[in-house]
């Protein structure tokens, strides 16, 4: 088999035979053989080993084909490595959230090579593995996502604690936001050193802010973690939940590709974006459990509306979902690879 490019040439703005395509979380939850590898351990367990967490990562690619593949892992292992005790259960959760100075200096800025190393070998290991097959995708939380679960001790759905902290005691805030960017930097090019061909940043809660929050609070960390990265060849993806009313902002960070929910049409945010960045999404992950015709038709006027102009990885607007019908997620790749053809 040779080894196919299309997402790191759309990623790069080049001419693609047709439109890459693979989905948020693709590697976990709604696959039945994720669920069958998932009964021999936890979690964090499957995180922990490099064979099971490359397994899993190759389910994907095996059984829907799909043009990248991401590392199986989750955003708050290096925060762990940061000194704070995790469980999942099967959500996160900090035992002990963020809530004063003494435990932000606390805080360990880790070395990955020491803190993570089971997180490169199975970079390495599926480096080997996909030679003839697809690009490799790496990944972290962004620092103001990671800032809500260090702070909440979990999801959340105000985020009181965080924006707490945020306003009445800003200088902290921002004490713990710079070990958080640190921390994400290493980690990240860590993994580019170990082999990721693509990174993604995670901003699953940058949309809760406002525009000026979000200027203030999360966008320059986020910028001087993707300034920080040694991205030679490495497309960077920043990724912000909810955030159709901040991508000129997120424009701003200076990522290769933004990846986009469902809440704007693909052609307005290109219009926003400008031609110099490539657009990952904006299927509908609940479209998904419309009849496969109805995903068909979604497809269609996705890949219409992205236009003719190089860079459009198609991608859900989030996380797959684990209810999904295993063959209405077939159905959309396939119809996404059919449609683009060029
Ligand atoms: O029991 C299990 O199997 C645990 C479920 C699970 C899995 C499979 C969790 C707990 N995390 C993961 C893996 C994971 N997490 C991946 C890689 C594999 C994949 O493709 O699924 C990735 C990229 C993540 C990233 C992640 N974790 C994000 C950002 C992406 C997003 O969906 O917005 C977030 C917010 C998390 C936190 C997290 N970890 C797990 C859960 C259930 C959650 C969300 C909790 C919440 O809603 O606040």
């Amino acid at each position: 088999m040779a080894f196919n490019d299309l997402f790191l040439r759309a990623c790069r703005l080049e001419p693609v035979e047709m439109t890459p395509v693979w989905m948020m979380r693709q590697a976990g939850r709604f696959l039945a053989t994720y669920r069958a590898l998932r009964k021999k351990a936890d979690f964090l367990t499957m995180c922990k080993t490099p064979e099971l967490a490359a397994q899993a990562t190759l389910l994907p690619i095996d059984e829907l084909g799909v043009d990248a593949a991401i590392l199986f892992s989750d955003i708050l292992i290096p925060v762990e490595a940061m000194g704070m005790a995790l469980d999942f259960t099967p959500a996160p959760v900090f035992a002990e959230p963020i809530r004063s100075e003494k435990q932000i200096q606390a805080l360990r800025i880790p070395d990955p090579e020491e803190s993570v190393p089971f997180v490169l070998e199975a970079i390495r290991i599926l480096r080997r593995e996909l030679t003839d097959r697809v690009p490799l995708i790496g990944f972290s939380g962004a620092p103001f996502t990671l800032a809500t679960y260090m702070v909440e001790g979990s999801g959340s759905k105000n985020f009181i604690e965080v924006k707490r902290l945020m306003y009445q005691e800003p200088d902290l805030f921002a004490a713990l936001m710079e070990k958080i960017t640190e921390t994400d930097t290493r980690y990240l090019n860590a993994q580019i050193a170990a082999g990721a061909q693509a990174v993604q940043i995670f901003d699953t809660w940058g949309g809760i802010l406002t525009p000026e929050d979000y200027e203030t609070y999360a966008l320059p960390y986020t910028k001087e973690v993707i300034d920080g990265l040694n991205r030679d060849g490495v497309p960077v993806i920043h990724y912000v939940g909810t955030g159709s009313a901040l991508l000129p902002l997120i424009k701003t960070a200076g990522s290769d590709v933004v990846g986009i929910d469902w809440r704007i049409r693909i052609d307005e945010a290109r219009r926003i974006l400008g031609p110099d960045t490539a657009v990952q999404g904006n299927f509908d992950p609940t479209a998904l459990f419309a009849p496969v015709p109805e995903i068909q038709r979604r497809v269609k006027e996705i890949l219409h509306r992205a236009g003719d102009a190089p860079g459009h990885i198609f991608n859900l607007g989030h996380g797959i979902l684990p209810p999904t019908p295993e063959d209405h997620a077939k159905a959309l790749i396939d119809a996404v690879h059919t449609y683009s053809r060029k």
